[in-house]
């Protein structure tokens, strides 16, 4: 299946929120990677809108809770505007992180794009992590272990007020898929806020097909589907070009699988590439990994399907 789609390439070049530096070099590794390539020869009209503007990294210990929390808030009002703009004029934006934190600004952006153009908005969430922490429960003070707290209204005002509704999605739009680190607080709250987690338990147990059918199933023909995909979701021996690398993740088959059954639904109108760390990688192969991947979202696969 080839998806004709005008896509705009947003690249966020900061490390801001994250606990290492080099995610600030991310936009740049995926273009180095041919993202915008790779894009085209699935059939889609690409326009790459460079690199996002913001503060630098100041490298500061958290105060009260947060690192950066100003900053933060700089990076994510930048993403939020480009983002809507580009959903806005019926594009869809891939936003090149950056590390984690810009989900807000980024999902905040989409939840504002479906109130506006009366959509049913649905979250896949791909990740090692929960990104569900806030203030209290942090053990790091790093934000971009918070975005999806921020994102349910949980965080701090300045950050959840971006996308101009507190909050800005509800817990129950968001499927986490790959998870196998969360903090003892942050789990806590993952169970109180009852967010919907197919964990690596779950895969292990149930495949990654039977929770991407769950993960999907309450998509219709008028939802937006948004992925945000923090590349940590993959296995560290495939992708070792994170910040924050967790043993254990979805192999390359079964990421394939993901991505392919994401694919197949028709309905993903934006994209997160989120946590590419060029810093730690080697010779680029996360990056690469992250293409091919991302043509497979887009509809590449081994065989013609009907
Ligand atoms: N990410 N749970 C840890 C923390 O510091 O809050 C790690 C967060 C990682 C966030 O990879 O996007
Ligand atoms: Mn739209
Ligand atoms: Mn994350
Ligand atoms: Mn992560």
């Amino acid at each position: 299946m080839t998806l004709l789609r005008s896509i705009s390439l947003i690249g966020a070049p900061t490390d801001i929120g994250a606990g290492a530096r080099g995610a600030s070099m991310g936009p740049e590794a995926m273009r180095v990677a041919g993202i915008g390539e790779a894009l085209r020869a699935r059939g889609c009209e690409v326009q790459d809108r460079g690199n996002l503007a913001g503060p630098s990294n100041p490298w500061q210990p958290p105060v009260d809770g947060y690192r950066h929390l100003a900053e933060v808030v700089a990076w994510n009002q930048a993403v939020h505007e480009a983002v809507y703009t580009e959903l806005r004029d019926g594009r869809l934006p891939i936003l090149l992180g950056g590390d984690h934190c810009l989900g807000l600004g980024s999902i905040s952006a989409v939840a504002r794009h479906c109130r506006e153009a009366g959509k049913k908005l649905r979250i896949l969430w791909l990740d090692a992590h929960a990104d569900f922490n806030t203030s209290e429960l942090t053990p790091s003070g790093n934000i971009h272990g918070m975005p999806v707290a921020c994102l349910c209204g949980f965080g701090p005002k300045e950050l959840v007020e971006i996308g101009g509704q507190v909050p800005a999605i509800n817990p129950k739009w968001i499927r986490q898929i790959g998870i196998r680190s969360v903090d003892e607080g942050e789990k806590r709250f993952v169970h109180e806020q009852d967010l919907e987690v197919f964990d690596m338990r779950y895969i292990d147990e149930m495949g990654m097909r039977h929770a991407m059918e769950l993960a999907l199933a309450t998509l219709d023909a008028n939802t937006h589907l948004h992925v945000s995909f923090d590349v940590d979701f993959l296995d560290p021996d495939i992708a070792p070009g994170v910040g924050t690398t967790i043993p254990g993740g979805p192999t390359y088959r079964e990421a394939q699988l993901c991505m392919e059954m994401i694919a197949d639904t028709g309905r993903m109108a934006s994209l997160d590439v989120m946590e590419l760390n060029p810093a730690l990688d080697v010779r680029n192969k996360t990056a690469l990994l992250a293409v091919d991947l991302i043509e497979s979202l887009f509809g590449k696969s081994t065989l013609m399907r009907k």
